[in-house]
């Protein structure tokens, strides 16, 4: 069995949660694409962790996670996931890997995120400054720094002067503190391995890939500039594992409202107390960079759009407990430009001029109220998508399964 798990929204759906409760199905949990960038959090009762780039695995099984090449790696954060897990007591020696044709988030890349940002002024995309785009640009400016390159020290070390050289003459920025970075490769050295050894296990395996981001982050079908740097649609895994891989299911994990962290459209969000409302309730804050998120209401376009993209089998919601308690509960049906009505945006440059109409619900105490019974039944007439999971809480054991 292959599966993949991602985000049908701008992110933060609560994939980490669910991909742990998940995981304990599969041999393998695989990072396809991102960086550091991402955030995780999932809540295991007695102990929470956030990924960044250690896939979200029930970290007391025995599940391994495999952080394949389309990922950027931050080793400073790699190492620091790490000696979290140790410090828990999770022995994760034989549990992670990383394919050696990643290639290293330095130093230099976060400043040129930074810089950029300043530069674009209001054209900034508000990223995570994590140094994403300027990694996954230097990949396809050929000066990358990979894993493998560690295997010989003077290529690593002719390969990082050369960078530098280029970033301070091409971009102001100095920077040549090559050790530390040798240091931090020495720390996860005995992780790496070669994404050809490991092809054959994957195939013979039950893996459940690990989407970052959500769909309409995708650098391609995404809200295109205010994306990340790579792939976040299904498609990603592929480039990412750096071979093909036929996908039995495609879980696509949505929220029961919508959020959106960094700059962008964004059709049905909500302002002044009734976003802070949301946020407040859902604890809708970064959990890489703790910036509060905008949040509105479900946009049902929007999901289709996401739903058609990644050609999801199956949909997963997410935080309908955090709309607990409300005495409406809105969603966009429709978007209305000059005077059309458009059901499934045919393109995102759209969502800039669109208005939407929305149609109300009646809120609902809890999960089990037939409120919120309707709220799941329309969604899924919408959508043409069984939800087969209702998460009902933040912890990994709270879930119900509609199988
Ligand atoms: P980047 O840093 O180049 O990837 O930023 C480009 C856009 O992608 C957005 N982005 C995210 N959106 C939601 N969640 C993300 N992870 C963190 C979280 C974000 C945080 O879990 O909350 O803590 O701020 C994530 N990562 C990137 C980003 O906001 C830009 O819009
Ligand atoms: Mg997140």
């Amino acid at each position: 069995m292959k599966s993949i798990v991602y985000g049908l929204h701008w992110g933060d759906e609560g994939k980490g949660k669910v991909t742990t409760y998940l995981s304990r199905e599969y041999d393998y949990v695989v990072r396809y694409s991102g960086g550091s960038n991402a955030g995780h959090t999932v809540e295991y009762g007695n102990f929470k962790l956030v990924h960044h780039l250690v896939p979200s695995f029930d970290v007391r099984t025995d599940t391994i996670g495999y952080i394949s090449n389309g990922v950027v790696v931050d080793l400073g954060v790699l190492n620091s996931e790490i000696e979290e897990l140790k410090r828990l007591g999770f022995d994760v020696s034989r549990r992670i890997k990383v394919s050696n044709l990643a290639h290293v988030v330095l130093p230099v890349h976060k400043m040129l995120d930074e810089k950029f940002e300043m530069a674009k002024g209001d054209k900034a995309v508000g990223t995570t400054k994590r140094g994403i785009g300027p990694a996954y640009a230097d990949k396809v400016h050929r000066i990358g720094l990979r894993l493998v390159d560690f295997e010989n020290q003077e290529n690593a070390l002719e390969k990082l002067k050369f960078i530098s050289e280029l970033y301070k003459n091409l971009y102001s920025i100095d920077w040549t503190d090559y050790d530390k970075i040798f240091e931090e490769y020495e720390k996860i050295r005995s992780f790496v391995v070669s994404p050809i050894e490991i092809r054959k296990e994957l195939q013979n395996s039950n893996v459940l890939f690990e989407g970052t981001q959500g769909v309409l982050l995708d650098i391609d079908m995404g809200s295109y500039p205010y994306v990340t740097g790579t792939y976040c649609n299904t498609t990603g895994v592929e480039p990412g594992l750096g071979y093909p891989m036929n996908i039995d299911k495609r879980i696509g994990v949505f929220k029961a409202y919508l959020t959106r962290v960094g700059e962008g459209p964004f059709p049905t969000e909500l302002f002044g107390e009734d976003a802070e409302k949301l946020r407040k309730a859902g604890k809708e804050y970064g959990a890489t960079t703790g910036r509060p998120r905008r949040c509105g209401w479900l946009d049902l376009p929007l999901l289709k759009y996401a739903i058609e993209i990644s050609d999801c089998t199956e949909m997963i919601m997410t935080k309908a407990d955090v709309l607990s308690g409300m005495d409406k509960v809105l969603v966009g049906v429709r978007y209305a430009i000059d005077g059309k009505k458009i059901d499934i945006p045919t393109d995102l440059e759209m969502l800039s001029k669109t208005d939407v109409e929305y149609v109300e619900f009646q809120g609902w105490k809890d999960l089990n109220d037939r409120n919120f019974a309707k709220f799941v039944e329309f969604l899924e007439r919408e959508t043409g998508r069984k939800i087969t999971y209702i998460s009902t809480g933040a912890n990994v054991e709270d879930i119900v399964s509609f199988e």
